[in-house]
This record gives C-alpha cells, structure tokens and sequence, in this order.
C-alpha cells in the first residue's frame, strides 16, 4: 500500500510554480492569501505539520517546538538565515531543521553593492528631490557624495554571501579587509587581494564602508555595538542586508544624527517591520524593506531547495541542507 503523503504546512505564500509541485508532492497546505501567521497559529500548525515551512517572518520559538505535534520531524525554512528557528528546541524535540543557502548569494551580494553606491552617491535623496518637484538644475556643488573607488570596504563575515560582494567590490576599485571566525583560505585571499583583521576593532578604525554579511546568533547580536560604531570614521558608511539584531540601530541612528558616521544602507532591521523613527527622518540613511534576495529566480531557487530538502527527508535521507547548530 503506497505511504500517505506527508502534511507539508507553508507559512506565507511561495512562487506559483513551487506551490504547484509542492501539491503534486505533498499533502501541502497553503497559505494563499499571505497573511502572516500569528503565534497561536503556528502553534496548531506545528501540532498537525508533518513538515513545516517558515519564513523569516515566522518565530519558531520554544513554546512552538514544545506544543508540536509527535508528527512534526521537519522545518524546512525557506531562507538562509535560520535565526526565526530556536535550533536548540528542535534538536531537543528531534526535529531536523534545513535552510537554503547558497542560491540567494549573488542577489544579496548585488544588494549589498547597490546600497554602498546609494549611500555613497546619495541615490535615494536624488530621486526624492527629483519626485518631489524640487530641483532647480545642476549645480558644480550640489548633491556631492563620496568615490567609491579606492576606499577600504570591510567585510563583516567572509562566506558565500561576503566573497560574493568582495568580487564584486574589487570591480569597482575597493580594496577588501575583513573580519570573519576563521580566515578563509588564502588563495582566496590572494584572488580577492583581502586583508584579514582578527581585531574587528581595529578593522573598523581603518575602513570607508563596513557592510555586514554575517549571520546573526547568539554572539553576532549587536556585534556593532556602540562602543564598536563610535571606531568608525566619520567619513565611514555601513551597510546591512544580513539581520538588523547584528546592529545596534539605536546607537546607529544618534550616530547619523550626530554627523559621527556619513551614511547607512540598510535592507534589515531590528524590528521588522518596525523601522527605528530616528531612521525615518534622515537623508543619509537609505532603508529598503528586508528585499536582499528579492527576485523571481531567487525566490523559486529557494523554493525549489526547500522542495529537495523535504522530498529527501521523507525518503528516509540526509537532507541537503540541514542546519547544524554549530553553523550558526
Ligand atoms: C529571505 C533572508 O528573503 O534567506 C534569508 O536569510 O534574509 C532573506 O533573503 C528570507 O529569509 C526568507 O525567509
């Protein structure tokens, strides 16, 4: 007799494409009209899943994992960044986590470079003064940014996504330092003609732009910290499409308001949706709604990762990419 179908619970809703072949696979409950789901829903949704998908806007806390059904064994988070999911708990309960790293890399990195240059060249403040009807023609000194070309970027955290923007930034003439756990390997270093900093302080004294790349754990939480911001130059710009909690955003925002720092870009917050106010008013923060990986042919890789991940999981194998505690 063939097996039952395993119950498959989605979140939000995913690129058609991938919703159709996930029914074909599964017994796969949608959510079509994307609402995101409250704590109490995700409880129940755990306690009838089979197999959970989250997303970044879900929080597989504790009390989730603790209140999932005996049948819940896989989260199958569409997304890299697996900090929504207590990883401890579901080891605990023996349920395997698995994300979707490596085919939203090139976009993040994109990202991360359009927000240097936006910050850098005052993209965003152009097009509001252009909308808004009030330019009155171009001016020798008017609407100055800063060169990119030249400057020192440092990488927070060297793996795919921050080599993906380290190549990119040797195009466009910035020299690479970086801090990372472990120093990558050096005839990848010597591509990238990277400087390894293992005092993040000291890198932060030295560079033009930091751009954060790293995940965000228990010891990368607010890893800028005050103390750590207020070593940047004033001429420094920062720029994060990794996770807001990485930041301190309060601290970042008084520093804008108090010309310590020239600039940010920011794709990620610490409360999202919530922005920090003080953010709002300024003209050198660019703020972008969390979109690092936003593009179709991202969105149906990652659905199709999250499908590969599932399929061999029921067929009693070793998913591709299950997460590892000591990963994150
Ligand atoms: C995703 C991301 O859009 O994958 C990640 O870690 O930050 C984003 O690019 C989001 O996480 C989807 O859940």
């Amino acid at each position: 007799m063939p097996q039952a179908k395993p119950l498959v619970v989605v979140t939000r809703k995913l690129p058609e494409v991938i919703e159709i072949r996930m029914m074909e696979l599964f017994d796969t409950r949608l959510n079509r009209d994307d609402k995101p789901l409250s704590q109490a829903e995700l409880i129940e949704a755990a306690r009838q899943a089979d197999v959970l998908v989250p997303t970044v806007t879900d929080r597989i806390d504790k009390a989730v994992l603790t209140q999932a059904g005996q049948r819940l064994r896989l989260i199958a988070n569409f997304g890299t960044g697996v900090d929504n999911v207590d990883l401890a708990a579901a080891r605990e309960r023996g349920v395997t986590v698995t994300n979707t790293p490596g085919v939203l890399t090139e976009d993040t990195a994109d990202m991360t470079m359009a927000l240097i240059l936006a910050s850098a060249r005052r993209l965003a403040e152009g097009e509001r003064v252009v909308r808004g009807g009030e330019w009155q023609g171009w001016s020798p000194t008017w609407m100055l940014g800063h060169r990119i070309s030249g400057k020192r970027l440092g990488i927070i955290g060297m793996g795919r996504i921050g080599t993906a923007v380290a190549r990119r930034a040797r195009g466009f003439g910035l020299s690479v330092h970086y801090f990372n756990r472990r120093r990558v390997h050096e005839s990848l270093e010597r591509e990238l003609e990277a400087t390894y900093w293992e005092s993040l302080d000291q890198m932060l004294a030295h560079v033009d732009i930091v751009s954060v790349n790293c995940p965000h754990t228990p010891a990368t939480y607010h890893l800028l910290s005050a103390r750590r911001l207020k070593l940047l130059q004033p001429q420094a710009y920062v720029v994060n499409t990794s996770r807001g909690e990485v930041i301190d955003e309060e601290a970042l925002a008084e520093m804008l308001i108090a010309g310590e720092i020239a600039g940010v870009g920011l794709d990620v917050f610490e409360r999202e949706p919530a922005i920090n106010p003080k953010l709002l008013g300024l003209d050198n923060a660019v703020l972008l709604p969390h979109m690092g990986s936003a593009t179709i042919e991202g969105r149906v890789d990652m659905g199709e990762k999250v499908i590969i991940n599932i399929k061999t999981f029921v067929d009693g194998h070793t998913p591709p990419d299950r997460v590892i505690e000591a990963m994150f």
